[in-house]
């Protein structure tokens, strides 16, 4: 199972450029540790990144709650994303029908395909919705998540539904790379799975402080993501950086590495 390997042995053999950007990434930096810099204001965004860059392979971002935004925010972001050496995942969820999706996707104020290698998509209007992705972003060499299951109290992504996109995944495995998930999927729908399948497990609800946060969001431990079910790559927003006004640089450089080197530890335990 992939999840029994490295990263560097992962990333040797993945077909996707985009993914495999992110194994070599993790690996380069010993880093599983991707920042979800959800502030609204562009100067908290570049400064919040810039200060956890170095310890991160990927930055999440929502570009559509900035409210200040303009295209030279993305130059930024491109720019910082080059010196720190990290991937650019952009969380849009998207959830429409092919033909609007693939417009969101390429148009638009954010243009997101152009910047972001990776994005996702909710499975819930059907294979299309993948179809309509794969169009724009793949001859770009990007790659697309699907939302299997989600971090909340409550969430209807369970049981069929987490198996529909598990087979989803695997009738498009050139364009989607893996699960926004909380668990590994290969034990999921396993009536046609190819041994050399390797489906990234990338996993938001992540708190070492505390268990939630009052408005259905449930954390888990690095250890408890990483070690125990199996996980590539931890989302940490804010238990890194608060409310992300005001930011404390050595607050947010501090928590940054301790959930590094939380997340390295819980995949040497998990590889040995
Ligand atoms: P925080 O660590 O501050 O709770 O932020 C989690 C981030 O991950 C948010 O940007 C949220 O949109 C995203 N997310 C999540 O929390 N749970 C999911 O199941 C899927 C997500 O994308």
């Amino acid at each position: 199972m992939a999840h029994r390997q490295t990263y560097a042995q992962r990333a040797a053999k993945h077909p996707n450029p985009a993914a495999k950007a992110l194994l070599e990434t993790i690996e380069r930096k010993k880093t599983n540790l991707c920042v979800s810099v959800d502030v609204t204001k562009s100067d908290d965004f570049l400064k919040v990144i810039d200060l956890v860059g170095p310890y991160v392979c990927m930055v999440k971002t929502h570009v559509d709650i900035i409210e200040d935004f303009a295209p030279t925010l993305i130059e930024r972001l491109q720019e910082l994303s080059v010196n720190h050496d990290f991937v650019i995942f952009e969380d849009r969820k998207f959830a429409d029908i092919g033909n609007t999706v693939a417009l969101q996707y390429a148009a638009g104020v954010h243009k997101i395909a152009s910047w972001a290698h990776l994005t996702n998509a909710h499975p819930v209007p059907g294979p299309g919705i993948v179809s309509g992705l794969a169009a724009v972003g793949r001859p770009l060499g990007r790659g697309l998540l699907l939302l299997a299951e989600m971090s909340t109290k409550g969430s209807l992504a369970t049981g069929a539904y987490t198996e529909a996109a598990v087979r989803m995944a695997r009738e498009h495995r050139d364009f989607v790379v893996g699960f926004i998930a909380q668990r590994r999927m290969e034990s999921v729908a396993t009536e046609s799975v190819d041994p050399e399948e390797d489906f990234l497990i990338l996993t938001p609800g992540v708190g070492l402080d505390t268990r939630g946060d009052g408005m259905g969001q449930q954390y888990r431990t690095p250890k408890e993501v990483i070690t125990e079910a199996g996980c590539d790559v931890i989302i940490v927003g804010r238990g890194i950086y608060g409310k992300g006004d005001n930011v404390d640089v050595q607050a947010v450089q501090a928590q940054a590495e301790r959930y590094r080197a939380e997340g390295w530890a819980a995949y040497l335990a998990r590889i040995q």
